[in-house]
């Protein structure tokens, strides 16, 4: 496993998560055809990392790339989108794929995905060696956005979150949970989170949505997610966390108040949609956790933190 691209919060910062001093750590035209790269997630592969790109094309068509590093911060991303192979006769179409998550579930890299099939989905698909990428039927019906598996199975079945929607730029918008014995037919959904009232958590007010991968603490199941607030000038979205129980992660024992990292830095501030910091993975070494977020719908940025402080600091938020 190589060493994570951690960095110790700077001198005299007291924030709970901080950000990378390389942010942006890949740029909009960091590939030939791209008009923007963010909302990207990576994986620990081989002797460095994998991950699966959002790159939006000079045409601002919207579609995930592969791609390699060595150390989580220098990204050689593949030219061309993925081709899915379809995987028994599941349908390979779609208008759109965006906002990728990747985890990795007994070996085998299962990607999720919002996907453009009469609306958007969550589309579901799997590689081994991230060259050869299946494609598996659409997880839930549209609308449907946020797709995000736990990492492992939980009493036996595979577990996503995913957060209902409309058509458009919904102004709405709960956290779920699904469950399936085979990655195809999903059930016994369950409710998570809802947005919060304004009087409480203004920054999460308007609709809310999974992030990473959860990752599994001795205190539970911790995620990163979105909360998003509508201002006179549109949609702010910033990060917060999530503590889920371990063994019926529906139900919530730590939810953030106060966010943990919101619009601020100028590469958050400005881009081609303003005010936005959108998790979507995280990478783990022992205590220590570096978070993937897309900025301003442009590029990819690095922040990071400590699981420890992180709890911590969970338990000190209330309503
Ligand atoms: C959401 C998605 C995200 C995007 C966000 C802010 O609806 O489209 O990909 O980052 O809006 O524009």
């Amino acid at each position: 496993m190589p060493q994570i691209p951690w960095q110790p919060r700077p001198e005299g910062c007291k924030d709970i998560v901080w950000r990378d001093t390389r942010n942006p750590i890949i740029g909009r035209y960091d590939i030939p055809s791209s008009n923007s790269i963010f909302n990207s997630a990576v994986v620990p592969f081989k002797d460095g990392y994998a991950g699966v790109f959002r790159c939006d094309n000079r045409r601002v068509q919207m579609n995930i790339f592969a791609g390699f590093s060595k150390d989580g911060v220098k990204w050689d991303i593949a030219h061309e989108p993925i081709r899915f192979v379809s995987h028994d006769g599941a349908p390979t179409w779609s208008d759109y794929k965006y906002d990728p998550r990747v985890a990795c579930i007994d070996g085998r890299y299962w990607i999720t995905w919002c996907n453009g099939y009469h609306g958007p989905t969550i589309g579901l698909g799997y590689t081994d060696d991230f060259q050869t990428f299946y494609q598996c039927e659409n997880a839930l019906l549209p609308f449907c956005r946020n797709g995000v598996l736990f990492p492992q199975k939980i009493n036996g079945q595979y577990a996503l979150l995913s957060r209902p929607s409309d058509n458009g730029h919904t102004p709405f918008g709960d956290i779920f949970l699904s469950f399936s014995p085979d990655m195809e037919y999903w059930g016994h959904h369950r409710h998570v989170i809802s947005p919060t009232p304004f009087e409480i958590s203004a920054w999460q007010c308007t609709k809310v949505g999974a992030g990473s991968v959860p990752i599994l603490t001795e205190r539970g199941w911790l995620v990163f997610y979105h909360g998003v607030i509508t201002t006179c000038n549109g949609y702010r979205y910033a990060m917060g966390a999530l503590l889920l129980d371990r063994d019926e992660p529906w139900r919530v024992l730590r939810r953030s108040y106060d966010y943990l990292l919101g619009p601020a830095a100028p590469y958050e501030l400005m881009g081609d949609v303003q005010n936005v910091v959108f998790p979507c993975a995280a990478l783990t070494e022992g205590d220590k956790v570096s978070i993937y977020y897309g900025a301003a719908d442009t590029c990819v940025c690095l922040a990071h933190g400590r699981i420890s402080e992180i709890l911590a600091w969970l338990d000190g938020q209330e309503t």
